[in-house]
Protein backbone atom coordinates (compact mmCIF):
# COMPACT_ATOMS: atom_id res chain seq x y z
CA UNK A 1 0.00 0.00 0.00
CA UNK A 2 1.56 3.46 -0.89
CA UNK A 3 0.97 6.14 1.86
CA UNK A 4 0.58 10.34 1.30
CA UNK A 5 3.89 11.67 3.07
CA UNK A 6 3.52 12.19 6.46
CA UNK A 7 4.44 15.82 8.22
CA UNK A 8 4.64 15.89 11.86
CA UNK A 9 6.02 19.02 13.90
CA UNK A 10 6.44 20.02 16.98
CA UNK A 11 5.87 23.73 18.65
CA UNK A 12 9.18 25.38 18.30
CA UNK A 13 10.63 26.29 21.87
CA UNK A 14 11.41 29.24 23.70
CA UNK A 15 14.87 29.07 24.28
CA UNK A 16 14.82 31.70 27.22
CA UNK A 17 16.10 28.96 29.69
CA UNK A 18 16.94 25.43 29.55
CA UNK A 19 14.81 22.55 28.34
CA UNK A 20 12.78 20.54 30.42
CA UNK A 21 10.97 17.15 30.37
CA UNK A 22 7.71 18.88 29.11
CA UNK A 23 9.82 19.76 25.79
CA UNK A 24 10.94 16.52 25.65
CA UNK A 25 7.71 14.98 25.49
CA UNK A 26 6.33 16.36 22.63
CA UNK A 27 9.29 16.11 20.86
CA UNK A 28 9.54 12.44 21.56
CA UNK A 29 5.79 11.97 20.64
CA UNK A 30 6.40 13.47 17.68
CA UNK A 31 9.77 11.54 16.70
CA UNK A 32 7.38 8.07 17.80
CA UNK A 33 4.91 9.61 15.23
CA UNK A 34 7.33 10.20 11.96
CA UNK A 35 9.54 6.66 13.06
CA UNK A 36 6.35 4.44 12.99
CA UNK A 37 5.22 6.45 9.80
CA UNK A 38 8.73 5.35 8.19
CA UNK A 39 7.82 1.68 8.06
CA UNK A 40 5.37 2.20 5.41
CA UNK A 41 6.60 5.63 3.71
CA UNK A 42 7.78 9.36 3.60
CA UNK A 43 8.06 10.89 6.46
CA UNK A 44 9.32 14.64 7.43
CA UNK A 45 9.83 15.88 11.54
CA UNK A 46 10.11 19.15 12.10
CA UNK A 47 11.25 20.52 15.63
CA UNK A 48 13.12 23.58 16.41
CA UNK A 49 13.55 27.04 18.67
CA UNK A 50 11.92 29.99 18.58
CA UNK A 51 14.51 32.60 18.87
CA UNK A 52 12.85 36.16 18.91
CA UNK A 53 10.68 38.18 21.22
CA UNK A 54 11.27 40.07 23.88
CA UNK A 55 11.58 37.04 26.32
CA UNK A 56 14.10 35.84 25.13
CA UNK A 57 15.86 39.85 24.40
CA UNK A 58 15.51 39.72 28.11
CA UNK A 59 16.76 36.58 29.57
CA UNK A 60 19.49 37.28 26.89
CA UNK A 61 20.26 40.77 28.56
CA UNK A 62 20.44 39.34 31.94
CA UNK A 63 22.55 37.06 31.30
CA UNK A 64 24.64 39.95 29.96
CA UNK A 65 24.83 38.79 25.97
CA UNK A 66 23.30 39.50 22.87
CA UNK A 67 20.25 38.03 21.93
CA UNK A 68 21.81 36.05 18.59
CA UNK A 69 24.72 34.90 21.37
CA UNK A 70 22.16 33.83 23.98
CA UNK A 71 20.47 31.92 21.50
CA UNK A 72 23.48 30.75 19.65
CA UNK A 73 24.71 29.31 23.20
CA UNK A 74 21.59 27.34 23.72
CA UNK A 75 20.73 25.95 20.85
CA UNK A 76 22.72 23.21 21.34
CA UNK A 77 21.35 22.23 24.32
CA UNK A 78 18.12 21.50 23.01
CA UNK A 79 20.14 19.24 20.34
CA UNK A 80 22.04 18.03 22.92
CA UNK A 81 18.91 16.88 25.10
CA UNK A 82 16.76 16.04 21.84
CA UNK A 83 20.15 13.22 20.88
CA UNK A 84 20.26 12.12 24.42
CA UNK A 85 16.03 11.46 24.11
CA UNK A 86 16.73 9.27 20.60
CA UNK A 87 15.37 11.80 18.66
CA UNK A 88 15.69 12.05 15.20
CA UNK A 89 14.12 14.32 13.42
CA UNK A 90 14.44 15.17 10.23
CA UNK A 91 14.81 19.20 10.57
CA UNK A 92 15.25 21.12 13.00
CA UNK A 93 14.64 24.96 12.25
CA UNK A 94 15.77 28.67 14.50
CA UNK A 95 13.67 31.53 13.42
CA UNK A 96 16.91 33.49 13.71
CA UNK A 97 17.97 32.02 10.58
CA UNK A 98 18.05 33.43 6.75
CA UNK A 99 15.86 30.71 5.22
CA UNK A 100 13.44 31.33 7.76
CA UNK A 101 13.57 35.62 7.90
CA UNK A 102 13.34 35.90 4.34
CA UNK A 103 10.14 33.82 3.68
CA UNK A 104 8.64 35.61 6.73
CA UNK A 105 9.27 38.68 4.90
CA UNK A 106 8.14 37.77 1.67
CA UNK A 107 5.01 36.77 3.57
CA UNK A 108 4.39 39.78 5.46
CA UNK A 109 4.39 41.64 2.45
CA UNK A 110 2.38 40.08 0.09
CA UNK A 111 -0.38 40.18 2.46
CA UNK A 112 0.14 43.69 3.07
CA UNK A 113 -0.11 43.92 -1.04
CA UNK A 114 -3.20 41.67 -0.60
CA UNK A 115 -5.40 43.70 2.24
CA UNK A 116 -5.16 41.01 5.33
CA UNK A 117 -2.21 43.05 6.66
CA UNK A 118 -3.36 46.79 7.33
CA UNK A 119 -1.87 49.70 9.80
CA UNK A 120 -4.05 50.31 13.12
CA UNK A 121 -4.06 51.44 16.71
CA UNK A 122 -3.56 48.67 18.85
CA UNK A 123 -3.89 49.13 22.78
CA UNK A 124 -4.30 46.74 25.69
CA UNK A 125 -3.17 44.28 27.56
CA UNK A 126 0.17 42.09 27.39
CA UNK A 127 1.70 39.25 29.05
CA UNK A 128 5.15 39.05 28.15
CA UNK A 129 5.95 35.79 29.54
CA UNK A 130 3.47 34.17 27.35
CA UNK A 131 4.16 37.20 24.35
CA UNK A 132 0.01 37.25 24.36
CA UNK A 133 -2.50 39.69 24.37
CA UNK A 134 -5.51 39.86 26.49
CA UNK A 135 -8.82 41.23 26.53
CA UNK A 136 -9.91 42.99 29.72
CA UNK A 137 -12.58 40.36 30.18
CA UNK A 138 -10.15 37.94 29.71
CA UNK A 139 -7.98 38.72 32.72
CA UNK A 140 -7.87 36.92 36.07
CA UNK A 141 -8.20 39.61 38.87
CA UNK A 142 -5.89 41.24 36.37
CA UNK A 143 -3.37 39.18 35.78
CA UNK A 144 -2.64 36.62 32.82
CA UNK A 145 -5.08 33.97 32.67
CA UNK A 146 -2.57 31.63 31.54
CA UNK A 147 0.69 32.03 34.03
CA UNK A 148 -1.13 34.37 36.39
CA UNK A 149 1.29 37.11 35.69
CA UNK A 150 1.45 40.64 35.87
CA UNK A 151 0.55 42.26 32.26
CA UNK A 152 1.12 45.11 30.78
CA UNK A 153 -0.79 48.24 29.22
CA UNK A 154 0.34 48.48 24.95
CA UNK A 155 -0.63 51.31 22.82
CA UNK A 156 0.92 51.51 19.64
CA UNK A 157 0.62 52.28 15.85
CA UNK A 158 0.55 48.10 14.77
CA UNK A 159 0.23 46.18 11.71
CA UNK A 160 -2.96 44.20 11.82
CA UNK A 161 -3.70 40.57 10.40
CA UNK A 162 -7.34 40.51 9.24
CA UNK A 163 -8.33 37.87 11.48
CA UNK A 164 -11.95 38.87 11.50
CA UNK A 165 -12.65 37.82 7.90
CA UNK A 166 -12.14 34.23 8.20
CA UNK A 167 -14.27 34.03 11.10
CA UNK A 168 -16.85 32.11 9.16
CA UNK A 169 -14.66 30.13 6.64
CA UNK A 170 -13.14 28.68 10.31
CA UNK A 171 -15.95 27.56 12.13
CA UNK A 172 -17.22 25.78 8.32
CA UNK A 173 -13.81 24.12 8.85
CA UNK A 174 -14.02 23.02 11.84
CA UNK A 175 -17.57 22.06 10.73
CA UNK A 176 -16.50 20.18 8.22
CA UNK A 177 -13.39 18.78 9.27
CA UNK A 178 -14.68 17.53 13.40
CA UNK A 179 -11.04 15.99 13.29
CA UNK A 180 -9.10 18.84 12.63
CA UNK A 181 -8.85 19.70 16.26
CA UNK A 182 -8.45 17.02 18.45
CA UNK A 183 -9.35 16.17 21.36
CA UNK A 184 -12.69 17.40 21.37
CA UNK A 185 -12.69 19.32 24.89
CA UNK A 186 -9.77 21.41 23.22
CA UNK A 187 -12.41 21.31 19.44
CA UNK A 188 -15.48 22.54 21.37
CA UNK A 189 -13.31 25.17 23.67
CA UNK A 190 -11.94 26.85 20.39
CA UNK A 191 -14.89 26.06 18.34
CA UNK A 192 -16.43 28.39 21.25
CA UNK A 193 -13.83 30.97 20.81
CA UNK A 194 -14.68 31.40 17.15
CA UNK A 195 -18.71 31.75 18.11
CA UNK A 196 -17.87 34.42 20.56
CA UNK A 197 -16.26 36.36 17.47
CA UNK A 198 -12.64 37.28 16.41
CA UNK A 199 -10.99 39.99 16.88
CA UNK A 200 -7.90 41.36 14.39
CA UNK A 201 -4.33 40.22 15.74
CA UNK A 202 -1.80 42.81 15.85
CA UNK A 203 1.60 41.13 14.32
CA UNK A 204 4.07 44.26 14.91
CA UNK A 205 6.45 45.77 17.57
CA UNK A 206 7.95 48.91 17.89
CA UNK A 207 8.92 48.41 21.73
CA UNK A 208 11.93 46.76 21.09
CA UNK A 209 13.85 45.25 17.77
CA UNK A 210 14.68 41.94 18.69
CA UNK A 211 12.83 40.34 15.61
CA UNK A 212 12.42 40.42 12.47
CA UNK A 213 12.62 43.37 10.60
CA UNK A 214 9.06 44.41 8.89
CA UNK A 215 9.74 45.38 5.32
CA UNK A 216 10.47 48.89 4.68
CA UNK A 217 10.48 49.64 8.36
CA UNK A 218 8.24 50.54 11.29
CA UNK A 219 9.64 47.98 13.62
CA UNK A 220 9.70 44.28 14.29
CA UNK A 221 7.29 41.52 13.29
CA UNK A 222 4.99 39.95 16.32
CA UNK A 223 7.26 36.62 17.49
CA UNK A 224 4.28 34.44 17.40
CA UNK A 225 3.14 35.55 13.40
CA UNK A 226 7.18 34.91 12.88
CA UNK A 227 7.15 31.67 14.65
CA UNK A 228 3.91 30.12 13.10
CA UNK A 229 5.31 30.31 9.49
CA UNK A 230 8.29 28.25 10.87
CA UNK A 231 6.03 25.08 9.40
CA UNK A 232 6.09 26.14 6.21
CA UNK A 233 9.17 28.27 5.88
CA UNK A 234 11.17 25.05 6.65
CA UNK A 235 9.64 23.38 4.36
CA UNK A 236 11.20 26.11 1.48
CA UNK A 237 7.67 27.75 1.21
CA UNK A 238 7.28 29.01 -1.66
CA UNK A 239 10.27 27.92 -3.89
CA UNK A 240 9.88 25.62 -7.03
CA UNK A 241 10.35 21.96 -6.49
CA UNK A 242 10.85 22.46 -2.61
CA UNK A 243 9.73 19.95 0.13
CA UNK A 244 6.57 21.96 0.86
CA UNK A 245 5.00 20.28 -2.50
CA UNK A 246 5.72 17.13 -0.93
CA UNK A 247 4.52 17.37 2.38
CA UNK A 248 2.41 20.25 3.00
CA UNK A 249 -0.83 20.45 4.48
CA UNK A 250 0.93 18.49 7.73
CA UNK A 251 -0.30 15.21 8.78
CA UNK A 252 -0.68 16.53 12.28
CA UNK A 253 1.04 19.34 14.58
CA UNK A 254 1.36 18.62 18.26
CA UNK A 255 0.96 21.66 20.19
CA UNK A 256 0.43 21.59 24.28
CA UNK A 257 -2.90 22.65 25.17
CA UNK A 258 -2.06 26.32 26.23
CA UNK A 259 -1.01 27.21 22.32
CA UNK A 260 -4.41 25.82 20.81
CA UNK A 261 -5.76 29.18 19.84
CA UNK A 262 -2.68 30.23 17.86
CA UNK A 263 -2.77 26.78 16.17
CA UNK A 264 -6.01 26.31 15.29
CA UNK A 265 -7.53 29.66 14.86
CA UNK A 266 -4.68 32.47 13.58
CA UNK A 267 -2.73 29.49 12.02
CA UNK A 268 -5.37 28.24 9.30
CA UNK A 269 -6.26 31.57 8.84
CA UNK A 270 -2.99 33.04 7.83
CA UNK A 271 -2.15 29.85 5.35
CA UNK A 272 -5.79 30.76 3.58
CA UNK A 273 -4.82 34.45 3.38
CA UNK A 274 -1.57 33.19 1.28
CA UNK A 275 -3.36 31.00 -0.72
CA UNK A 276 -2.28 27.47 1.26
CA UNK A 277 -4.42 24.54 2.84
CA UNK A 278 -4.68 24.74 6.47
CA UNK A 279 -3.18 21.63 8.52
CA UNK A 280 -4.83 17.95 8.57
CA UNK A 281 -5.11 17.66 12.43
CA UNK A 282 -3.97 19.64 15.39
CA UNK A 283 -3.32 17.84 18.15
CA UNK A 284 -3.60 20.32 21.68
CA UNK A 285 -1.93 17.81 24.60
CA UNK A 286 -2.41 17.93 28.15
CA UNK A 287 0.62 19.07 30.43
CA UNK A 288 2.61 17.44 32.67
CA UNK A 289 2.65 18.29 36.28
CA UNK A 290 4.12 17.94 39.26
CA UNK A 291 2.22 18.22 42.53
CA UNK A 292 -0.65 19.17 40.58
CA UNK A 293 1.26 22.53 38.54
CA UNK A 294 2.38 22.30 34.69
CA UNK A 295 5.96 21.50 34.88
CA UNK A 296 7.86 25.37 33.25
CA UNK A 297 10.36 26.78 33.06
CA UNK A 298 10.07 27.94 36.87
CA UNK A 299 9.14 24.41 37.70
CA UNK A 300 11.85 22.63 35.37
CA UNK A 301 14.83 22.52 37.82
CA UNK A 302 13.05 20.34 39.88
CA UNK A 303 13.13 17.83 36.97
CA UNK A 304 16.37 18.39 35.15
CA UNK A 305 15.72 15.91 31.94
CA UNK A 306 19.08 15.11 31.26
CA UNK A 307 19.73 13.62 34.64
CA UNK A 308 16.43 11.44 34.38
CA UNK A 309 17.58 9.77 31.15
CA UNK A 310 21.06 9.51 32.92
CA UNK A 311 19.06 7.70 35.95
CA UNK A 312 16.71 5.73 33.67
CA UNK A 313 17.60 5.23 29.94
CA UNK A 314 15.87 7.65 27.46
CA UNK A 315 13.68 4.50 26.11
CA UNK A 316 12.77 3.74 29.54
CA UNK A 317 11.40 7.40 29.77
CA UNK A 318 10.02 7.46 25.97
CA UNK A 319 7.88 4.51 26.96
CA UNK A 320 6.65 5.43 30.12
CA UNK A 321 5.61 9.04 28.50
CA UNK A 322 3.88 7.15 26.30
CA UNK A 323 1.97 4.78 28.09
CA UNK A 324 1.49 6.27 31.06
CA UNK A 325 -1.90 8.37 30.42
CA UNK A 326 -3.98 8.46 27.09
CA UNK A 327 -2.67 10.82 25.29
CA UNK A 328 -4.50 14.32 25.55
CA UNK A 329 -4.77 14.83 29.12
CA UNK A 330 -2.51 15.89 31.90
CA UNK A 331 -0.58 13.10 34.19
CA UNK A 332 1.15 13.56 37.06
CA UNK A 333 4.98 12.93 36.71
CA UNK A 334 6.83 11.05 39.34
CA UNK A 335 10.07 8.95 40.25
CA UNK A 336 8.14 6.02 41.04
CA UNK A 337 6.07 5.76 38.45
CA UNK A 338 8.75 5.56 36.24
CA UNK A 339 10.75 2.79 38.31
CA UNK A 340 7.38 1.17 38.17
CA UNK A 341 7.20 1.03 34.53
CA UNK A 342 10.66 0.43 34.13
CA UNK A 343 10.89 -2.49 36.76
CA UNK A 344 7.62 -3.86 35.85
CA UNK A 345 6.43 -3.72 32.46
CA UNK A 346 10.06 -3.37 30.72
CA UNK A 347 12.13 -5.38 33.34
CA UNK A 348 9.67 -8.02 34.30
CA UNK A 349 7.73 -8.67 31.52
CA UNK A 350 9.54 -7.69 28.25
CA UNK A 351 13.67 -7.92 29.83
CA UNK A 352 12.53 -11.32 31.26
CA UNK A 353 11.09 -12.70 28.56
CA UNK A 354 14.12 -12.14 26.23
CA UNK A 355 16.29 -13.39 28.69
CA UNK A 356 14.59 -16.17 29.31
CA UNK A 357 14.08 -17.41 26.03
CA UNK A 358 17.67 -16.98 24.79
CA UNK A 359 18.83 -18.65 27.96
CA UNK A 360 16.63 -21.54 27.19
CA UNK A 361 17.75 -21.42 23.54
CA UNK A 362 21.34 -21.81 24.69
CA UNK A 363 20.63 -24.30 27.17
CA UNK A 364 18.86 -26.34 25.03
CA UNK A 365 20.01 -25.74 20.97
CA UNK A 366 23.29 -24.35 21.44
CA UNK A 367 22.05 -20.67 21.03
CA UNK A 368 20.75 -21.60 17.48
CA UNK A 369 17.66 -20.86 16.51
CA UNK A 370 15.32 -23.92 15.56
CA UNK A 371 13.24 -24.97 12.25
CA UNK A 372 9.63 -23.79 12.56
CA UNK A 373 6.91 -25.94 13.90
CA UNK A 374 4.08 -26.99 11.73
CA UNK A 375 1.50 -25.74 13.59
CA UNK A 376 1.22 -21.68 12.57
CA UNK A 377 -1.68 -21.29 15.12
CA UNK A 378 0.70 -18.82 17.57
CA UNK A 379 1.91 -17.16 15.00
CA UNK A 380 -1.66 -16.71 13.31
CA UNK A 381 -3.48 -14.86 16.33
CA UNK A 382 -0.83 -11.56 15.84
CA UNK A 383 -1.41 -11.56 11.90
CA UNK A 384 -3.23 -8.34 12.12
CA UNK A 385 -0.94 -6.87 14.88
CA UNK A 386 1.35 -4.58 12.86
CA UNK A 387 -1.81 -3.02 11.40
CA UNK A 388 -3.56 -2.53 14.43
CA UNK A 389 -0.28 -0.54 16.26
CA UNK A 390 0.08 1.86 13.10
CA UNK A 391 -3.68 2.50 13.24
CA UNK A 392 -3.59 3.39 16.98
CA UNK A 393 -0.48 5.11 16.71
CA UNK A 394 -1.74 7.37 13.42
CA UNK A 395 -4.93 7.83 15.62
CA UNK A 396 -2.44 9.13 18.58
CA UNK A 397 -3.88 6.47 20.91
CA UNK A 398 -0.16 5.54 21.94
CA UNK A 399 -1.36 3.76 25.54
CA UNK A 400 -3.44 1.66 23.31
CA UNK A 401 -1.10 0.88 20.76
CA UNK A 402 1.52 -0.46 23.66
CA UNK A 403 -1.14 -2.44 25.02
CA UNK A 404 -1.70 -4.01 21.65
CA UNK A 405 2.21 -4.92 21.61
CA UNK A 406 2.09 -6.26 25.35
CA UNK A 407 -0.30 -8.91 24.28
CA UNK A 408 2.41 -10.52 22.11
CA UNK A 409 4.46 -9.62 25.26
CA UNK A 410 2.35 -11.42 27.46
CA UNK A 411 1.23 -14.41 24.88
CA UNK A 412 4.82 -15.32 24.59
CA UNK A 413 5.35 -15.61 28.35
CA UNK A 414 2.06 -17.32 28.80
CA UNK A 415 3.68 -19.61 26.15
CA UNK A 416 6.70 -20.61 28.09
CA UNK A 417 4.47 -21.06 31.30
CA UNK A 418 1.97 -23.15 29.77
CA UNK A 419 4.44 -25.31 27.64
CA UNK A 420 7.21 -25.25 29.63
CA UNK A 421 10.25 -26.44 27.44
CA UNK A 422 12.55 -27.92 30.56
CA UNK A 423 9.49 -30.28 30.64
CA UNK A 424 9.86 -30.53 26.90
CA UNK A 425 13.33 -31.00 26.74
CA UNK A 426 13.24 -33.86 29.57
CA UNK A 427 10.27 -35.61 27.93
CA UNK A 428 12.67 -35.15 24.82
CA UNK A 429 9.51 -33.68 22.59
CA UNK A 430 12.16 -32.45 20.45
CA UNK A 431 9.55 -31.01 17.67
CA UNK A 432 7.18 -29.05 20.09
CA UNK A 433 10.37 -27.62 21.91
CA UNK A 434 11.75 -26.38 18.73
CA UNK A 435 8.39 -25.26 17.41
CA UNK A 436 7.84 -22.92 20.75
CA UNK A 437 11.86 -21.87 20.88
CA UNK A 438 11.40 -20.68 17.40
CA UNK A 439 8.45 -18.45 18.37
CA UNK A 440 10.01 -17.22 21.13
CA UNK A 441 12.80 -15.62 19.00
CA UNK A 442 10.40 -15.04 16.19
CA UNK A 443 8.01 -13.08 19.03
CA UNK A 444 11.36 -11.42 20.18
CA UNK A 445 11.80 -9.97 16.17
CA UNK A 446 8.54 -8.51 16.49
CA UNK A 447 9.30 -6.57 19.09
CA UNK A 448 12.07 -5.36 18.03
CA UNK A 449 10.52 -3.88 15.37
CA UNK A 450 6.90 -3.22 16.87
CA UNK A 451 8.66 -1.57 19.49
CA UNK A 452 11.76 0.36 17.47
CA UNK A 453 9.01 3.69 17.15
CA UNK A 454 8.59 4.02 20.95
CA UNK A 455 12.01 2.29 22.26
CA UNK A 456 14.58 2.85 19.28
CA UNK A 457 17.68 2.20 21.11
CA UNK A 458 16.71 -0.77 23.58
CA UNK A 459 14.95 -2.39 20.13
CA UNK A 460 18.34 -2.43 18.26
CA UNK A 461 19.65 -4.34 21.27
CA UNK A 462 16.90 -7.07 21.02
CA UNK A 463 17.95 -7.25 17.39
CA UNK A 464 21.25 -7.54 17.82
CA UNK A 465 20.84 -9.98 20.74
CA UNK A 466 18.86 -11.87 18.14
CA UNK A 467 21.63 -12.43 16.14
CA UNK A 468 19.93 -11.17 13.04
CA UNK A 469 21.91 -9.98 10.45
CA UNK A 470 21.85 -5.72 9.06
CA UNK A 471 19.77 -2.91 10.60
CA UNK A 472 16.45 -3.40 11.93
CA UNK A 473 14.21 -3.88 9.47
CA UNK A 474 12.05 -0.52 8.63
CA UNK A 475 8.96 -2.26 6.38
CA UNK A 476 6.49 -3.44 8.57
CA UNK A 477 4.11 -5.27 5.90
CA UNK A 478 6.91 -7.06 4.30
CA UNK A 479 8.88 -7.96 7.26
CA UNK A 480 6.47 -8.50 9.77
CA UNK A 481 5.05 -12.24 8.40
CA UNK A 482 5.29 -14.77 11.04
CA UNK A 483 8.35 -17.24 10.19
CA UNK A 484 10.77 -14.26 8.84
CA UNK A 485 13.66 -15.17 10.86
CA UNK A 486 15.82 -17.39 9.67
CA UNK A 487 16.34 -21.32 11.48
CA UNK A 488 20.16 -21.29 12.25
CA UNK A 489 20.56 -17.53 13.06
CA UNK A 490 22.98 -17.89 16.18
CA UNK A 491 21.82 -15.58 19.04
CA UNK A 492 24.10 -13.67 20.95
CA UNK A 493 22.51 -13.03 24.44
CA UNK A 494 24.13 -9.90 26.39
CA UNK A 495 23.41 -7.42 28.79
CA UNK A 496 20.01 -7.54 30.66
CA UNK A 497 17.71 -4.89 28.52
CA UNK A 498 16.33 -3.43 31.56
CA UNK A 499 17.93 -3.80 34.62
CA UNK A 500 16.02 -3.31 37.83
CA UNK A 501 16.21 0.16 39.30
CA UNK A 502 16.06 0.78 43.26
CA UNK A 503 14.69 4.09 44.34
CA UNK A 504 16.39 5.74 47.52
CA UNK A 505 13.81 5.59 50.15
CA UNK A 506 12.42 9.31 50.61
O1 LIG B 1 4.94 28.09 23.51
N1 LIG B 1 3.72 19.25 29.68
O2 LIG B 1 7.19 27.63 23.44
P1 LIG B 1 7.45 26.94 24.86
C1 LIG B 1 3.65 18.90 28.40
N2 LIG B 1 7.54 29.18 21.37
N3 LIG B 1 4.18 19.63 27.40
C2 LIG B 1 4.83 20.75 27.73
C3 LIG B 1 4.94 21.17 29.06
C4 LIG B 1 4.36 20.36 30.07
N4 LIG B 1 4.43 20.66 31.35
N5 LIG B 1 5.62 22.33 29.07
C5 LIG B 1 5.93 22.62 27.77
C6 LIG B 1 6.03 28.18 22.99
N6 LIG B 1 5.46 21.66 26.96
C7 LIG B 1 6.18 28.87 21.64
C8 LIG B 1 5.59 27.97 20.59
S1 LIG B 1 5.05 27.35 18.04
C9 LIG B 1 4.91 28.19 16.60
C10 LIG B 1 5.64 28.52 19.19
C11 LIG B 1 5.61 21.60 25.50
O3 LIG B 1 8.94 26.86 25.00
C12 LIG B 1 4.26 21.69 24.80
O4 LIG B 1 4.38 21.18 23.49
O5 LIG B 1 6.68 27.59 25.92
C13 LIG B 1 4.06 23.18 24.75
O6 LIG B 1 3.10 23.61 23.82
C14 LIG B 1 5.45 23.65 24.36
O7 LIG B 1 6.33 22.75 25.07
C15 LIG B 1 5.64 25.10 24.75
O8 LIG B 1 6.97 25.44 24.62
Amino acid sequence: MTHRPFYVTTPIYYISGNPHIGHAYTTVVADVLARTARTRGDAHFLTGTDEHGQKVADAARAAGKTPQEWCDELVPRWKALFALYNVAYDDFIRTTEPRHERVVQKIFDRLRENGDVYLGKYEGWYCVQDETFWLESKLVDGKCPTCGRTVEWLSEDDWFFRLSKYRDRLIAYFRENPEFVRPRPVYNEMMALLEEGLDDFSISRTKFDWGIPIPGGGGVIYVWFDALLNYITALGWSDEDALFKKFWPATVQLVGKEIARFHTIIWPAVLWAIGEEAPQQVFAHGWITLDGQKIGKSLGNAVDPVALAEKFGADSLRYFLLREAPFGSDFSYSEEKIAQRHNHDLGNDLGNLMRRSLAMLQKYRGGVVPERGRDDAFGARFAALPATVAEKTFALDFRGALESVWELVNALNRAIDDRKPWALYKEERHEELDALLYDLCEGLRWLAMLLAPVMPERAREIWRQLGVEGAIGADWEAALVWGGLAPGTRTQPGEALFPRIELAPT
